[in-house]
């Protein structure tokens, strides 16, 4: 059973697109194995997207995680990473398949709504950047 780290970004929380995300996975048969409401602050955020720190959007991105507050998620399912990817859409939301969540909500390439883990690797980082492994029910 593979697992994957979701973020709803502030703009998804700010558009109250909150039960829209989960409803999207559950409807998908994924699982929710863990699940908290948090504001990041600036040191964090750098260090969650410390892969792109040498990208231009850095700080622009960094400022926009720590706007307000994310909900994160571990999710659960056979080949979860990718299904999520693909439930997510392109980066950029102008290039994304329709019925994707970003391109049904994104409004801006940074303000694209929703985080996903990309490869095993990273959701092993990401999962234990905001769980510990009690916080996870299996
Ligand atoms: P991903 O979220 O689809 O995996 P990444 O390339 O990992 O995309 O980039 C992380 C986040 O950085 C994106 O979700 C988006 O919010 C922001 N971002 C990516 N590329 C750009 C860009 O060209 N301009 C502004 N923000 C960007
Ligand atoms: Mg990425």
């Amino acid at each position: 059973m593979e697992q994957t780290l979701s973020i709803i970004k502030p703009d998804g929380v700010n558009q109250g697109l909150i039960g829209e995300v989960i409803k999207r996975f559950e409807a998908k048969g994924i699982r929710i194995a863990a699940m908290k409401m948090l504001q990041m602050t600036k040191k964090q955020a750098q260090g969650f997207y410390a892969v792109h720190r040498e990208r231009p959007f850095f700080e622009s991105l960094t400022d926009f995680m720590t706007s307000g507050p994310v909900v994160a998620m571990v999710l659960e399912g056979e080949n979860v990473i990718e299904k999520n990817r693909s439930l997510m859409g392109a980066t950029n939301y102008k290039e994304a398949e329709e019925g994707t969540i970003r391109r049904d909500f994104a409004t801006d390439i940074e303000k694209n709504v929703v985080h996903g883990s990309d490869s095993p690797e990273t959701a092993a980082f990401e999962i234990s950047y905001f769980f510990n492994q009690f916080e996870l029910v299996s």
